[in-house]
């Protein structure tokens, strides 16, 4: 009872500090208050959140739920000759590259990652823009990557290298999760989306799925991991391409 109690506070605290977070988000971002206002809240809520979450899985659909189209968002077919060269291949020649604070870096193929322990999930994505899909992801579990290159004592955080320049900057998209998400059972290197190979417009031929978190999070088009210590000197230094831009780095649901 009490208990229940100081979860329910904790949850009002976590909306309003939160709330902002989950309102819209290429309008809002032009906006330096509100950018301010997410940056002050943000490490609050992840604390808050991971209290109230542990290791919870996120929330699991049935079959009967599966959204008729998966709406995709952000890039939706890669232009540039590398990744252009690789779908006209079938991703034949796709190699996913391994690396950073890693005791045994690796090169795999599709059926290498194909080979490694899986699991098949149906999840809401939620985007920040407002809108949700729920789909059946089926992926290699990041863990058990993690299990095979063997993470080095220092290593902090998984950087994930995508194929795409993104947006008006021409920058390419990136992202990163702590260990203890990558390492989360719901973490998947996802290959399938409801049952068929993952289409372009979702990120082939592999894209992230971080359940608890919102859609900008789960990078498409992943031509490289690299596990590192900090992310200071990536990028704009904070985490991703939504974060450099103002976004919240851990975006928890
Ligand atoms: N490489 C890459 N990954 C990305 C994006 C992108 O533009 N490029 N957009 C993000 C955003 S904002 C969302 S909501 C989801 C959309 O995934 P979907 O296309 O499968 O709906 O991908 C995320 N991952
Ligand atoms: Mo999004």
């Amino acid at each position: 009872m009490a208990n229940n109690k100081r979860r329910h506070a904790l949850k009002m605290m976590l909306a309003l500090g939160g709330g902002a977070l989950l309102s819209g988000c290429d309008r809002l971002s032009r906006s330096d208050r509100f950018v301010r206002l997410l940056n002050t809240a943000e490490p609050l809520n992840e604390k808050l959140q991971r209290a109230l979450t542990g290791s919870a899985l996120a929330r699991e659909y049935t079959t009967a739920d599966i959204s008729p189209v998966f709406r995709p968002n952000g890039e939706t077919d890669p232009q540039n000759s590398a990744y252009r060269q690789l779908a006209a291949n079938q991703f034949a020649d796709y190699r996913l590259e391994v690396g950073g604070r890693v005791q045994a870096p690796q090169r795999l193929t599709l059926a290498d990652i194909r080979a490694l322990p899986a699991r098949t999930q149906i999840t809401r994505h939620d985007c920040v823009e407002g809108w949700s899909a729920i789909g059946q992801w089926t992926g290699a579990r990041l863990a058990a990557l993690l299990d095979l290159v063997q993470p080095m004592g220092d290593a902090n955080y998984v950087v994930f290298r995508c194929a795409d320049l993104w947006g008006r900057s021409q920058e390419p998209y990136y992202e990163s999760i702590d260990l203890e998400e990558a390492r989360h059972p719901q973490t998947l290197l996802a290959y399938e989306l409801n049952g068929a190979p993952l289409p372009i417009a979702n990120g082939a031929p592999l894209r992230l799925r971080v359940e608890r978190q919102l859609g900008y999070k789960m990078a498409k088009y992943i031509m490289a991991i690299e596990l590192v210590n900090s992310f200071a000197h990536i990028g704009g230094g904070r985490g991703g391409y939504w974060e450099d831009r103002g976004y919240a780095w851990y975006a928890g649901i």
